[in-house]
């Protein structure tokens, strides 16, 4: 193992009372842990032949960590991302907190059982962060901590409510994720306090033992990043060892010994330490002695006493670290430490087989039939620990999760009325507005942006609302009077977090910003911007905001072809199939400014509503002549479930032309042009394609656009038109029937201006009438007696 620097905390006393429980209780989530796998993969039977899974080696590395953290260091205000892999060791000191239920264990994996990794929204038992795709949670932590600021700062936090540490319990190859250190550098811009990141530092990650020099560069990263860094390497067997005459070169030969060897050394055990220790320290006489004082088992116990896996140590250096300062803890631990396969390079997925599990069993005095008893087979007796767990000071509260009270929306938003506009100037216009008032919604929306706050229209709300910061600082260039139409006031009372270009980033503030009710008890309304291709960016991180069942409205402008003279790079095609595929996301495009203005009223209710969803606003900077029309209770309720025929069909019409969001003109041009030739044909508006869906699935023939197009003769034609892919809007033909010519965009893009664009990729008037027009010969050819 590399060099390291000493235990970096201050000894404190812990009284041995303690120390002994916190070691029982350590050994029985072990057992807990290990035997939730057993039960799931070699007891409960696989109907459908796949291995059920569980991570045995990976739990056991983190049982004394966590075993700390939750029965001794953590209280109920502190939040915890557990490592995915550590779900059964979570679920396990939940159970024996009193907070899970013994049947839920037994069906770890299966439905309706805890989950395989922490799931805020699956499980029952108090998950603060799901985690699961790696470095997530991670992250989740260090933005959890920006909105706890965010909320405490401004006194929003209700009555007495402390701030706490927000921890996570990191896989030392989440490390290899570099979202984690994008999340740490805007950490560090926006001077994070009580942040604890506990790295499971068992230099292995799924394939292989990692590389010997990462411990160093792990350091300097966070000392760079201004971090409290307190390394937990050896436990207190070793550093006696250490002290004693020639404890210099034993320790000498374990920090300059590989990963690799370490690692093979800790599975192979006692009689495998000495063979090594013997061939390169054997001369030395005290080695010599401390070799012939130690049988091979008690020689193993000593040789792998890392800090990760000492109980006092890991007290000692949590207790220690005091303050809000944001510490990284490298603890060293053996994956599987304990287990059969502490150690092995392959150990990751792997699984105690029956015999290994009978003799872990025995080794544990586990009674048959006790296998789930929250005490058997530890030295304390049942009714101490039982006091002792009634004492710890995280279950003092549960749940701890908080009832935020909703805040109140207007009934209609203002929007200033243009002749001419861009939904994205609209949407500028609309929280311009709202800034200017001091609504509790005014107060509540906070707004996001990865560097693309001004070119998505948020300027005129951080004018008014200002930028958060924890220090107050003046605007220079304001102060040195050079002339800006942005005035950046950066203060605590800001309402506005100005992030650098890492969409992950932005996703995973959102995540964040999005359980602060329940986190924090303050209810907050947050609106990300970002442009729309980048989406795809922060995909994984939005997919887990989504899961954590956070709740937020993401802006993603501009978006299409309509982005024209940047190039395809930038112009977006499958973002509404994202809009429609992700759940727990209603995904709107509306066209016109007075939609919107309504879809975020709405919106902003329905983030609040306990079956509610987040919102996905595909907007344009393509400005549009704007309806002369007020929006009436109807047409309200029909643009927010999806859609609204913007020119009716005549019953039983032929053909209707369906379009969603900028390509407005050249549907309503088309279908202007049609009526020549199809009297009656529709024009239908499309809002959201998504909620459609969702309503049609569930609702089939009664659902909106069922009735909608009932309109339209059985035999009627679509033709769907939409600046994105056409798979966005060709499902409707299923709907009532009815065949469909899907209008849209399946190639990369490339620069021009939107006419050209519109016309090379067959969204302009012409191809929406070529399309309508093939569909009516389709049509006669289908007919009896017709032809081609
Ligand atoms: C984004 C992502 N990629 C891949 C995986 C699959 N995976 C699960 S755990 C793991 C390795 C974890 O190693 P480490 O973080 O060191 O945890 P340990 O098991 O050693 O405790 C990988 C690659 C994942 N869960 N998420
Ligand atoms: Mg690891």
């Amino acid at each position: 193992m590399p060099d390291t620097a000493a235990l970096a905390t201050v000894a404190k006393e812990i009284a041995p009372g303690t120390v002994l429980c916190l070691k029982a209780l350590e050994r029985k989530v072990l057992w807990l842990s290990s035997w939730m796998i057993h039960n799931a993969n070699h007891l409960r039977g696989s109907r459908d032949g796949l291995k059920v899974g569980g991570h045995q080696a990976s739990s056991a590395s983190v049982v004394t960590l966590m075993s700390a953290l939750y029965f001794h260091t953590l209280r109920p205000e502190d939040r915890v991302a557990v490592k995915p892999h550590a779900s059964p060791v979570f679920h396990a000191i939940q159970y024996l907190l009193g907070h899970q239920s013994r049947d839920k264990l037994a069906a770890f994996r299966a439905l309706g059982g805890a989950q395989s990794y922490p799931s805020r929204s699956k499980d029952s038992d108090d998950v603060d962060f799901s985690t699961g795709s790696v470095g997530l949670g991670v992250a989740m932590t260090s933005f959890a901590s920006l909105v706890q600021d965010y909320v405490h700062l401004k006194r929003m936090a209700p009555g007495a409510l402390a701030p706490g540490r927000m921890v996570a319990v990191v896989g030392d190859a989440e490390l290899d994720e570099g979202n984690v250190y994008e999340a740490l550098l805007e950490g560090w811009k926006h001077d994070i306090r009580n942040l604890w990141w506990i790295i499971d530092y068992n230099r292995q990650s799924l394939d292989n033992v990692i590389t010997d020099r990462l411990y160093t560069r792990f350091d300097s990263l966070f000392h760079a990043m201004k971090w409290r860094v307190v390394t937990l390497k050896y436990g207190k067997r070793l550093q006696a060892a250490f002290a004693r005459p020639g404890g210099e070169a034993l320790r000498d030969w374990i920090d300059d010994c590989p990963n690799s060897l370490y690692s093979a050394l800790c599975f192979k055990g006692g009689a495998g330490w000495r063979r090594h220790l013997e061939s390169e320290l054997g001369k030395n006489r005290a080695i010599r002695a401390i070799l012939d004082g130690h049988d091979d088992d008690q020689l193993h116990a000593l040789m792998t006493n890392l800090a990760g896996h000492d109980m006092a140590s890991v007290l000692e250096a949590f207790d220690a670290a005091a303050g809000d300062e944001p510490t990284c803890f490298i603890a060293y631990t053996i994956k599987g430490f304990g287990l059969p396969f502490a150690g092995h390079k392959d150990n990751h997925a792997g699984l105690m087989n029956r015999e290994q599990m009978g003799r872990f069993k025995s080794m544990m005095r586990i009674p048959d039939g006790d296998e789930w008893d929250r005490f058997a087979g530890l030295d304390v007796p049942a009714d101490e620990l039982q006091r002792f767990l009634d004492q710890v000071p995280f279950a003092r509260q549960y749940p701890r999760r908080h009832e935020a009270a909703p805040v109140a929306v207007p009934p209609s938003l203002a929007a200033p009325r243009a002749a001419e506009a861009s939904t994205q100037e609209g949407f500028g216009r609309i929280l311009n507005e709202i800034a200017r008032g001091e609504s509790e919604l005014a107060r509540r929306i906070i707004t996001l942006s990865p560097d693309v706050t001004v070119s998505t229209n948020l300027g005129p709300w951080v004018n008014r609302r200002g930028v958060f910061s924890r220090v107050r600082q003046e605007d220079v260039f304001k102060e040195e009077d050079v002339v800006s139409s942005q005035r950046w006031l950066q203060s605590p009372e800001g309402q506005h977090i100005e992030l650098g270009i890492a969409e992950n980033n932005l996703f995973i503030l959102l995540a964040a910003l999005g359980i602060s009710g329940p986190l924090f008890g303050v209810r907050l309304l947050p609106i990300g911007t970002l442009y729309d291709p980048f989406i795809m960016r922060g995909l994984d991180a939005f997919n887990y905001a989504l899961y954590q069942d956070a709740r937020f409205m993401l802006v993603a402008t501009p978006s299409g072809l309509t982005l024209a003279p940047e190039g395809g790079a930038h112009q977006s095609i499958a973002t509404p199939l994202i809009g429609l595929g992700l759940p727990n996301l209603d995904f709107f495009e509306p066209a016109y400014v007075d939609e919107l203005a309504e879809i975020m009223r709405w919106g902003f209710e329905f983030m609040q509503a306990p079956d509610g969803r987040s919102l996905y606003l595909r907007l344009s900077t393509r400005t549009l002549a704007q309806p002369e029309r007020t929006l009436g209770p109807e047409l309200r309720a029909a643009l927010i479930a999806g859609a609204y025929w913007m020119v009716p069909p005549a019953a039983g019409a032929e053909l209707a032309i369906v379009y969603s969001g900028a390509v407005a003109p050249e549907a309503a041009e088309a279908h202007r042009q049609l009526l020549e030739d199809v009297p009656g044909a529709g024009l239908l508006a499309v809002t959201s394609a998504s909620r459609l869906h969702v309503d049609w699935l569930a609702r089939r023939e009664t659902s909106h656009i069922r009735r909608l197009l009932a309109q339209l003769s059985p035999d009627g034609l679509l033709v769907t038109v939409v600046d994105g892919h056409a798979a966005t809007l060709s499902w409707l033909g299923a709907v009532g029937h009815h065949p469909v010519h899907p209008l849209g965009v399946e190639h990369f893009g490339q620069s021009g201006d939107i006419r050209d664009l519109y016309h090379a990729y067959r969204l302009d008037t012409d191809a929406i009438l070529d399309a309508a027009a093939a569909a009516l010969v389709e049509q006669r050819g289908r007919r009896p007696g017709g032809s081609p």
